[in-house]
Order: structure tokens, then C-alpha cells, then sequence
């Protein structure tokens, strides 16, 4: 009524001063060129008016079909009709339609891969056309992201065939190989005791047919759910899937620890969204994600290690006001993605923020980055000790995967990645005696240290991925080199399993091996890092080498650390095959990683979690790359 009483003179004025007021305020948002720093003292709720992340779609279909079930008899698998996929509750956001065949069973066998060679093999000219647009330049050197991708005669002709539903209908099925059903009647056997003695539990302490509790959350349950699905165990997956729709409840009085339930059970809830495209699966993965949220409420937006998600009140450790590196930047390819699939950016730009303020921070050695961050200042504490393990670990993988994750473009994250491989190789990189095994140390004040953590074997894999997408082939060798090493910590002890921390020889002496094990260090958790590094290394070349010591470790998981009762044992004593002291624990990783990550190893199928689609989170857990 009051605008209708107004003249036209004062209606324009008005007009005039909103658009002006407007335009000002676009222009001084853009020309702060780090917008994240805006968000510095808003509260989370507020970001929610903040400029929305540009549109991304998924690369391609990320919906695989639905699991078969998986029998004890090899390659009887019968076809699947068709599927009406479930509606995605946000179509523009969500997995697109589903693929009719599991992806193991279209005939794509290939031999694929090669990354070593794509790299260094001269460019074709057809090759030139394509790769001009996306040049990036890294200290003087020119690396073209798609250059290494560059298929091989094997993979050209795949790139080259329609992708279309109806002529992945016409491929052959593809039978599991016999060390994949191996996987899956381990897997069967870990499920059995974790079902009879911890059904909704954290963990599985099979010895004393019980469970312990971490976070309260059915985290072995929330970690395995993609894996049955990768393996085809539709009656598990379906029995899991009922306990999330009826038991799994955030709403609980309980702190968790941010990083862990991130990587876990967001993670772990967002890639079974993407494999099955029940949204389910996004509905707890909103809902968990919220919860997270007020860890980032502190003074640097550093986020707290702790919440309590019933009571949304987040903390650091009670003997400290710091949090861990590797912490608090490997949460953000999940974070990003629930962005991206809720349309909401706050998760994206908490986690940006941290990536943004991590960058320019000083006390980083040649890129290489200290093991603590202060919350209330954002500096980083305890500086001087550089390692690529526990605590720094997956810092550095995430660099990478953030960058591949985003399509490439990001390249402040690039940036930092290559700058630290350069500094692990001027630090940390040396060679044993006497086999000359290229180990990855740690430096502490200026003093080196010739011991590596099992963390760090996830590297190889890294390096391998790095390279695939276009990074220099040198970063290949390194992988070459460093599988091998991570190989022999398994080969060189009594029980084939490798112990959680090694020490390598620097000097020959007789009767020693290049690896030592501290007593404080026998133990084996059923970690993943080297076999997970197989796994690409195996994608990469098709060097069956790398399937083949998969296997030797499998069938010493077998040996040592199966339970008869059901579910596999955490020991603490690699070198005493007598009695390597089981720790009567199951960590929900070997569900979620290890035995994942040997059943894609032992796959010749690329598309099983085709690795240009998706990209892994540090718990194993597929999720899509994002295309503009
Ligand atoms: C897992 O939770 C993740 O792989 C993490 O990055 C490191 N620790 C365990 C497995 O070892």
C-alpha cells in the first residue's frame, strides 16, 4: 500500500539506491578473492546465505546396480532385470540412473592401465589436440592432467565404445576370479562373528564372542556397507540396510571423535548412497554431517577433534586446546560432497576454509607439514617433526584427492601436494641395507629417523593415483619403489604380516635384515595402507606381481588371525607365528578397507569402482569425481 502511495520520482530513488546497494555488494565480495575469509566470525547457521557453490554433476552414472548375491559357486551369477531406481530426493544433485549390469559382470576385462609408460611414451599428435586446454605449471615443470590418462591402445578403444545402457546390456558377465571368492568367504567369516556377537556394536572382539564400544554407532556395520555391496552380498547388505533404517540413531548423548566419523560413517553413508541411490543412506548422511558442524565453532574455524552430537557441543582433548593435522584435513572430500548432494554449502566451505588457512601457514618444512594445529590461534604447534604417518598421513593424500575430486582446478591444492612429495624426497626419503629398500623416514629437529609407520603405505597408492592423472612419472617410480618396500615388511617378518611400525638398517651388519621391529611395535591391526597400494598399483601397470603378494597376505590374515568362532583378530605379535597373541579386537577398517581393497586387487575389471569415476576416501569408501 505504502510503495503504491509513494511519487514515481521517490519509487525510482528507491529503485536506484537498492541496485546500487546491490551491485556494490557483489563487487566487494568478489573482489576479496578469498571469500572463505568472510566467514571468519559468522556463525555456521549464517553461511547458509552465502553465494552458492557452482553447480557440479556427477562425472558419469554413479550408481552401480544392485548387489548379486554372492555364492560359493564361481561365476554363477544370474542377470539381473532391470531396476526402477529409487527417486534420488534431489535429482539435479544425486546419482544419476542406474547401471542395469554390475559392472563385474560386463565383459569389460581389460588390460587396461600403464601409467608408467602413458607418461613417458612421446605424444601423438592426436594426443596434442586434446591436452592443450588444461596446462598447469608446477615450478617451471608443465604437467597436463590428462596426459597420463591418456588410455592405452586397450583403453582407447574402451573410451571409444557407447556407454550407453543398452550396449553395456550386450556385454559378456564377468566371473569373480577365485581369489575374489576368497575375499568374499573371508569377508562371510568377519561378518558371521561381527552378526552372532556385536550386531550393532562398534567392534567385534571375537575371542570373547562380544563387542567394545567407540562411538556407540554400529561403526563396523556403517563401515562395511559398501563393501557388500562391491562384493555382491545383497542378503547381508539388505540386513545391514534394515538396521539403519530402524536402529541407527544420531540423536545420542556422545562424543565422537570429528575425523573418525567423518571418514567412517559420513563417508561410509555417502558412498553406499552412491552405489545403491537409496536415500536412506543421504538422509543419515545429512544428519550426521549437521551434527558434526559445531566442531568448527572456534576461534581460528580449526575444528575442535571432538563433538558431542546429541547435545552439539564440540571440544578439543581435554590435555589440550590442539588439534591433529591429518585430522582436521582429511575430512573434506566427505564434507564437499555432502555439499554438493544437499545443495547446502556450509559443509563445503567449513572444510575449504581449513584447506584455504592450512595453505598459507608458515612452519611447514619444503611443504612438509607439523603433526599439530592450534585451535584457538590456527597455528600450527609442536614444530620441527615431519612425518608422512600417524597424525600427518592423510594430509597428503587428501591434497591430491581433493584436487581430483574437484575436477582438476583447485590448484593451490596441487600446489601444496607437489611441493610436499618434493620435500618427502629432499627429507625423508632414503635407502636400506641390505637389500636397498627405498623407505620413507621421519625428521625430528633436524635429526632423521629411519622409522615408518604401516600408515605410511598408503603412498604408493597416492603417487600411483597422482601419476595416472597426470602428474610426473617420477612420482610412479617412487610408488614402484616404495610397494616394494611396504611388500617386504610383510615378506621379511615370521608370520608374513607386517608389524605396525618398522625400523629400517642404514649400515649392513651381518645376519640383519633391512627391517627391525621394536617389541613396543609387533603388533598388526589388520591394517590396509600396503594393500590398498597394491590395488592401484595393480590397476596402473596389470603387473600381477602386486595380486600376487595381495594373495600371501590374505592367506596369512588367514593363518593368524582368523577366529574359528567367527570374524578376524587384531595380534599383538607379528614375529611369533607359535603364538602371535591375538588382541581379541576386529577394527571396522578391515571390513571397510582391507578386504574391500583386496577384492577390487584381485578384479581385472577397471569399471569395479572405475577409477576415473571415483575417487576413495581414507576409509576406502568410493566417492564420485565431479565434472562442471
Ligand atoms: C583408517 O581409519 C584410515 O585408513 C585412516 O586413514 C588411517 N587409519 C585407519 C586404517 O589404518
Amino acid at each position: 500500500k505504502k510503495w503504491k502511495q509513494l511519487s514515481r520520482l521517490q519509487r525510482s530513488v528507491i529503485l536506484f539506491l537498492f541496485t546500487f546497494l546491490a551491485v556494490c555488494g557483489v563487487i566487494s565480495y568478489t573482489s576479496m578473492g578469498e571469500p572463505w575469509k568472510s566467514l571468519t566470525n559468522k556463525s555456521l547457521d549464517d553461511q547458509r546465505t552465502e553465494p552458492e557453490i557452482p553447480r557440479l554433476k556427477l562425472a558419469n552414472p554413479a550408481v552401480l546396480p544392485a548387489p548379486q548375491k554372492a555364492d560359493a559357486n564361481l561365476g554363477d551369477y544370474p542377470e539381473l532385470s532391470p531396476q526402477k531406481p529409487p527417486k534420488p530426493p534431489h535429482i539435479r544433485r544425486g546419482p544419476s540412473n542406474f547401471q542395469i549390469k554390475p559392472p563385474w559382470r560386463d565383459g569389460r576385462l581389460k588390460a587396461q592401465r600403464d601409467t608408467s609408460r602413458a607418461v613417458e611414451e612421446p605424444v601423438r599428435a592426436d594426443k596434442e589436440e586434446k591436452t592443450e586446454k588444461s596446462v598447469i605449471s608446477w615450478r617451471g615443470a608443465v604437467i597436463e592432467p590428462d596426459q597420463s590418462t591418456e588410455p592405452s591402445s586397450s583403453k582407447i578403444k574402451e573410451l571409444e565404445k557407447p556407454s550407453s545402457v543398452e550396449a553395456e546390456d550386450q556385454k559378456e558377465p564377468v566371473p569373480i576370479t577365485e581369489r575374489q571368492a576368497a575375499v568374499i568367504e573371508a569377508f562371510r567369516h568377519a561378518w558371521k562373528g561381527y552378526k552372532d556377537f556385536a550386531w550393532g556394536h562398534d567392534e567385534l572382539k571375537p575371542l570373547s564372542k562380544s563387542y567394545s564400544e567407540w562411538f556407540g554407532l554400529g561403526l563396523t556395520l556403517i563401515d562395511a556397507l559398501d563393501t557388500m555391496w562391491i562384493l555382491g552380498l545383497k542378503e547381508e547388505f539388505e540386513e545391514a540396510r534394515k538396521w539403519v533404517a530402524n536402529d541407527l540413531v544420531f540423536d545420542k548423548n556422545v562424543d565422537v571423535n570429528l575425523f573418525e566419523s567423518t571418514i567412517r560413517i559420513l563417508g561410509g553413508l555417502l558412498s553406499t548412497y552412491h552405489l545403491s541411490g537409496d536415500s536412506l543412506f543421504l538422509e543419515k548422511a545429512k544428519d550426521i554431517g549437521n551434527r558434526l558442524m559445531p566442531a568448527f565453532k572456534t576461534p581460528s574455524k580449526i575444528p575442535y577433534s571432538d563433538v558431542n552430537i546429541g547435545r552439539g557441543t564440540a571440544h578439543p582433548p581435554r590435555w589440550t586446546s590442539d588439534s591433529t593435522v591429518a585430522e582436521v584435513t582429511s575430512i573434506q572430500l566427505e564434507f564437499r560432497e555432502l555439499s554438493r548432494l544437499t545443495g547446502d554449502d556450509k559443509f563445503q566451505k567449513a572444510v575449504d576454509e581449513v584447506m584455504k588457512h592450512v595453505h598459507t601457514l608458515s612452519g611447514k618444512n619444503d611443504g612438509l607439514v607439523p603433526m599439530f594445529i592450534n585451535t584457538n590461534s590456527g597455528q600450527f604447534t609442536h614444530l620441527g617433526v615431519y612425518t608422512l604417518g600417524a597424525r600427518a598421513d592423510s594430509y597428503y593424500e587428501y591434497l591430491l584427492k581433493q584436487w581430483i575430486q574437484g575436477g582438476k582446478k583447485e590448484n593451490e591444492l596441487l600446489e601444496d601436494y607437489m611441493r610436499a612429495i618434493e620435500g618427502v624426497k629432499k627429507h625423508l626419503l632414503q635407502r636400506s641395507q641390505p637389500k636397498k629398500l627405498t623407505f620413507i623416514g621421519e625428521l625430528a629437529h633436524g635429526h632423521f629417523s629411519a622409522k615408518m609407520d604401516h600408515l605410511v603405505c598408503f603412498l604408493p597408492g597416492t603417487l600411483a593415483l597422482g601419476a595416472h592423472n597426470g602428474l610426473t612419472a617420477d612420482h610412479m617410480k617412487l610408488a614402484e619403489a616404495l610397494i616394494e618396500t611396504c611388500y617386504q615388511m610383510y615378506a621379511q617378518v615370521e608370520t608374513g604380516l607386517s608389524p605396525e611400525i618398522v625400523h629400517f638398517n642404514l649400515h649392513a651388519q651381518k645376519g640383519h635384515k633391512d627391517v627391525e621391529i621394536k617389541p613396543a611395535d609387533r603388533h598388526n591391526l589388520l591394517r590396509p595402507e600396503t594393500v590398498e597400494s597394491l590395488f592401484y598399483m595393480y590397476r596402473f601397470t596389470g603387473d600381477k606381481k602386486y595380486q600376487d603378494w595381495g594373495w600371501e597376505i590374505l592367506q596369512n590374515f588367514n593363518k593368524y588371525t582368523r577366529v574359528p568362532t567367527g570374524g578376524y583378530t587384531s595380534i599383538n605379535n607379528v614375529q611369533n607365528p607359535s603364538n602371535p597373541e591375538p588382541r581379541d579386537k576386529m577394527e571396522s577398517f578391515f571390513l571397510g578397507e582391507t578386504l574391500k581393497y583386496m577384492f577390487l586387487l584381485f578384479s581385472d575389471d577397471i569399471d569395479l569402482i572405475n577409477l576415473d569415476k571415483y575417487v576413495f576416501n581414507t576409509e576406502a569408501h568410493p566417492l564420485p569425481i565431479w565434472v562442471p
